[in-house]
Parts: C-alpha cells; structure tokens; sequence
C-alpha cells in the first residue's frame, strides 16, 4: 500500500471543475482529429499496448517488460514500427496509442511528461516529409477552430483566448535554431513565438534511428518537430523513415544498439517495408496549450507524474 495515497483529495481533484472542463475539450480534440483524419481517407488502426519489439527512443526513458511464454513484451513507447508495417494494409493510418515511458523523477519539473500519456500516432504510405507536414498543419486548424466552436464555455473559464494559427507555419532549421540560441533553442524559441512553428532537419547523432538521412545532406534528417508558441513546447515528433535494412542496421550499431534486439524488424524490413512519412502528436500536450495550463496533471483525470506513485 503506497503510503501517500490519499482518497479524499484525490476524490477532490478528480471533482473540481477544471477536470471537467478540460474533459469536455479532451474529448472534442479526439473526436475532430478523428473526423478530420477519416475525412482525409485515414483508417484508424487499434493501438498495439504489448509487443516484442517497441521504440527504444533517444532519451533515457525507462522501458516496461512482461515475461510471458518464455518472452519479453515490451509495453508501448511508440508504435512507430507497428505504424510501418500497418500502412501495408491500408496506406493512411492512425491511431490513439496510450504509450509508457518511465521518466526519471526530474522530468517532473517540465510539467510536460506523464509516464501514461496519448500519442495520436500516424503513418502515410509513399508520401514525403512535407505532406506530412501539410497534412498537421491543416490538422491542428481544424482542430482549434473546432474547439473554438464547441467549446467556448470552457475556453472561457480558462480565460483561454486562442486563435486559429495561419498556414503555412514558419520553419525553422535544427542548425539555425542551435547555432542563434544554443542546447536551449526550443525553449527560447517555444518563448519567443506567437503562432505554432516547425523545426526541420535534427541531426542524425541526436535522435532515433528509424528517421531517414537527408540524401543532398548526409549527417542531417528528413525530419521535423511541432513546437507550441507561449514556451508550450513540442507539439508532435515525426519525419520520413528509413526503411532499407542496410541503411537501418548501420543506424543501429551507431546508437551503439544490440542488433539482436531489433532482429525481428531487421527482417521484416528486409522482406520489404515501404517508403513512409508519419509523426506522433501528443494529446495530453495538446489539450494543455489549448487550455492554457501550464502543466499535464491540471488536465490530465489520473496523471502519472514521474516520481510519484499514483492509481
Ligand atoms: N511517434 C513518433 C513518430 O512517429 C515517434 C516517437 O514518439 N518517438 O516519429
């Protein structure tokens, strides 16, 4: 029994008006991505919660594992490899995929990890980077002008006064960012803007493998980040996907990797996985900047905060 459980203020967090309200927005953000997905010709696709094989991610976030059958299941990070073999079924996909990332305590302070969170994850078959792009763009209007809609009342209460970004958004090369503010061009940036913009082209030794190496830019990815303006933060992580086996083991060893663990998506793409663009957009994020809170608990109805232990 953890200790610090205590039933009646959690009865009262869960029953104060702010959860209600963010609940309400919550739901009208799901159900226009949704429909604005399904409008684009997408297929929604059932999140894959326990696999053998999940994404190992960049940063140091802890994985969960069950043993079963004399295997390991990993719990969901990202259905990014999911995500590229769905789109050999039908070639727009997406789904709401509850992820499990177990943070170190010190992300508490961001107020902008949950190790429990909803990552609206898509894939497009044969398309490139900038339909992707596009394609969020368009999403994320659609998305606030809906909520601005449906639910002014809420916003309102917030004292949320949030207006519908105009296209295209700025961007924003990872080497200009860096070389202007240094390791903290997001946050600054994130500060400094008024309207969501991108982040184009990360460096190949800063994140995933699975991001394809810009062919005219070796060393740079075909890949982008959302970020929110008013310091808000990463909205959605994506880009174009590697793909070759060749090209996908080189990137594994030099993450210093063990090949052993990726043997079964090695195969699969040596039988012959297809050219993709996708991202991951954060729903919980979302839901925050549209509300204008300033960290995930105040919007979230069970949040599980890193550090802490919760029901
Ligand atoms: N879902 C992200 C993507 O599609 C990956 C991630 O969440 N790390 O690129």
């Amino acid at each position: 029994m953890d200790p610090t459980f205590d039933a009646r203020s959690l009865i009262e967090r869960i029953s104060e008006d702010e959860k209600a309200h963010a609940l309400k927005i919550n739901t009208e953000v799901r159900k226009s991505l949704a429909e604005f997905l399904r409008n684009e010709g997408f297929l929604e696709i059932p999140p894959v919660i326990i696999s053998t094989i999940t994404d190992p991610l960049f940063h140091s976030t802890g994985g969960a594992e069950i043993e079963y059958a004399g295997a390991k299941f990993r719990l969901t990070k990202s259905m990014i490899f999911h995500k590229q073999l769905a789109i050999l079924a039908h070639d727009k996909i997406f789904s709401f995929s509850p992820n499990i990332r177990l943070e170190p305590p010190e992300m508490a302070d961001t107020g902008a990890h949950l190790l429990e969170f909803t990552q609206l994850d898509l894939e497009m078959a044969y398309e490139p980077r900038n339909s992707v792009i596009e394609l969020a763009e368009d999403m994320i209007c659609h998305v606030i002008s809906h909520v601005k809609k449906n639910c002014q009342e809420q916003l309102d209460r917030f004292g949320r006064d949030l207006n519908v970004p105009d296209k295209p958004f700025e961007r924003i090369t990872y080497k200009e960012a860096h070389d202007e503010y240094g390791g903290i061009y997001e946050e600054v940036l994130s500060q400094k803007k008024k309207e969501p913009f991108w982040i184009i082209d990360y460096p190949i030794t800063g994140r995933e493998f699975y991001d394809r190496e810009k062919p005219d830019d070796p060393g740079f990815l075909d890949d982008m980040d959302m970020i929110y303006p008013e310091g808000y933060g990463e909205a959605l992580s994506g880009g174009s996907r590697e793909y070759r086996r060749d090209r996908i083991e080189k990137r594994i060893l030099r993450q210093g990797l063990d090949l052993d663990d990726y043997h079964v998506y090695l195969e699969l793409a040596e039988e012959g996985l297809s050219p993709s663009s996708g991202f991951g957009l954060g729903i919980e994020r979302l839901v925050r900047y549209i509300c204008g809170l300033s960290d995930l608990e105040a919007i979230t109805l069970f949040p599980k905060t890193p550090g802490s232990v919760s029901i």
